[in-house]
């Protein structure tokens, strides 16, 4: 079955389906380019978060917008490379998306992603994560690969021969093996409660996989059916790194949908309020079993 048929078969609304599928011909656009020789090249701008972009970032996020600026069922999208969010129509589907995550990875040849939250209507500020009606994530690796939750589970779908194929469906977090992706390691310095979580990962053999990327990383845990993503905060950033509409959101979505669980150490990621577009958070996700014992020590 390709990404198109799968989508029928869940009755997707013709909107949504034709948003989804200019998403993953730009993802063809953006694999392409992560190929090139401007992997590595900086630019002297900064994106809305004051980090310094690369030349991929930019490219990425031009691919997705020039494709989604011409669908009329776009209404509004908002990009972690755009300090705004450009409107386009007055209905149809606001699109949220961090074009190229892990893009500090390109020059050593790491894989990266893109990261896609869609919701219905124009306004995303004062709604929360689980308002959103699809959420996706593309990996550039070895193979160009997606996640894809339209609320009907979560499924991998991979880019085979110049096809969307469906290629893992129904994704559960039901394995047990042991494993950790514990981001913000520097943490520990000040947060002792995650100094404590870290030794509970090492004192019971926890196998380590954490790459910088979260795109990755969170495809690693729904790969493998199991363990836990952290990305904590400290004294110097007591919310963390990342953001919650670009990356934590559509996170959130695709794994609970996998029947996983993710928080933000005190409240369910998805029903947290989005007060500023690029606001960020601390994140706890993965299995539930997992997730759970780490905001015990956290909590
Ligand atoms: P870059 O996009 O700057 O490479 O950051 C990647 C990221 O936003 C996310 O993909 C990783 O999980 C996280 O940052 C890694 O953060 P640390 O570098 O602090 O581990």
């Amino acid at each position: 079955m390709n990404l198109k048929e799968y989508l029928n078969s869940v009755e997707c609304e013709t909107g949504l389906l034709s948003i989804i599928l200019d998403l993953a011909r730009a993802s063809e656009g953006i694999y392409d380019a992560v190929s090139t020789n401007e992997a590595g090249k900086k630019l002297t701008s900064e994106n809305a978060s004051g980090e310094t972009q690369m030349a991929l970032d930019v490219r990425s996020n031009n691919i997705i917008t020039d494709i989604l600026e011409v669908n009329e069922n776009v209404s509004v999208v908002g990009s972690e490379e755009l300090e705004d969010l450009p409107v386009f129509r007055d209905s149809g589907y606001a699109v949220v998306y961090d074009p190229l995550d892990g893009s500090s990875l390109l020059d050593v040849n790491l894989a990266v992603g893109t990261i896609v939250g869609i919701y219905e209507g124009v306004g995303i500020l004062g709604r929360t994560g689980d308002d959103q009606v699809a959420a996706l994530i593309f990996v550039y690796g070895p193979r160009l690969t997606a996640m894809l939750t339209v609320r009907k589970g979560t499924h991998e779908f991979t880019f085979i021969d110049g096809e969307w194929i469906l290629t893992r469906e129904n994704i559960k977090l039901d394995k047990e093996k042991k494993m950790y992706a514990p981001g913000n390691l520097r943490a520990v310095s000040s947060n002792l409660k995650y100094r404590d979580l870290i030794n509970y990962w090492l004192d019971n053999q926890y196998t380590l996989r954490y790459s910088g990327g979260m795109v990755p990383d969170i495809n690693q845990i729904l790969l493998k059916g199991c363990g836990v993503f952290t990305y904590p905060g400290y004294d110097v950033a007591p919310n963390g790194k990342l953001r919650l509409v670009f990356e934590c959101a559509p996170m959130a979505l695709l794994i609970e949908q996998a029947g996983g669980k993710a928080s933000d150490g005190s409240i369910r990621l998805l029903d947290k309020p989005i007060g500023e577009i690029h606001q960020r958070t601390t994140i706890f996700i993965g299995k539930t079993e997992e997730v759970d014992i780490a905001l015990d020590y956290l909590g």
